[in-house]
């Protein structure tokens, strides 16, 4: 049986849980907490170690699906998650005073292992807020050095939108493992 790894990572509240939760095969695990500091003003509760889920491809195949934490004060979780991972989902949240600020930051993060894998962008909660726009992401991240990054809207709450979303990315690593 074949084994996949994929790393959900974002600002709190992009939809992480929640993808992950959507695209579970099996209950998805999480470890969600009450949140203690400044995280609480955007809600209640926040992960605080990870997500896991595991999705079923046709036949034997199964692909892990963790989500790290989103607070950058538990970035030591980050090395330690994306061990032996196939590449990394983004969800950035448009939403956010300043969304340009999230894929500066996550992609600067998560550089080295981007650059052996690969990455593709969410945006979501578009349907609250409609700018930037999905061109807006492409040129800023263009910008920052990675003209070609899939970068699509996805709502977390909809399988089909993170299923097409992960499915970009498996697609990039190698097109056989996308059906
Ligand atoms: N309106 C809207 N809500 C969303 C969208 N994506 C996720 N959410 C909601 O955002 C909230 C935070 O999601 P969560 O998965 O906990 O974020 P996490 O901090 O990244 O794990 C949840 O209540 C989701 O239902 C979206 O595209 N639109
Ligand atoms: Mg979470």
């Amino acid at each position: 049986m074949a084994n996949y790894k994929i790393i959900f990572t974002g600002p709190v509240g992009a939809g992480k849980t929640t993808a992950i939760g959507a695209l579970s095969d099996v209950p998805a695990m999480k470890t969600d907490e009450a949140a203690s500091d400044m995280t609480k003003e955007r809600k209640g509760q926040t992960t605080v170690a990870m997500d896991y889920g595991i999705m079923k491809l046709n036949g034997e195949e199964r692909i892990h699906l963790y989500g790290t934490p989103g607070q950058e004060r538990f970035d030591f979780m980050w090395d330690i998650l994306t061990q032996g991972g196939l590449g990394l989902v983004l969800l950035i949240d448009n939403s956010r005073l300043e969304p340009f600020r999230d894929p500066h930051f996550f992609l600067d993060a998560f550089r080295e292992f981007i650059g052996r894998t690969a990455v593709a962008v969410g945006v979501t909660r578009m349907d609250e807020k409609s700018t930037p726009s999905l061109e807006d992401y492409h040129q800023e991240i263009g910008n920052l050095g990675w003209p070609s990054l899939p970068v699509m809207e996805v709502d977390a709450r909809r399988r089909e939108d993170v299923s097409i979303l992960v499915q970009s990315l498996l697609y990039s690593l190698d097109p056989t493992l996308a059906d």
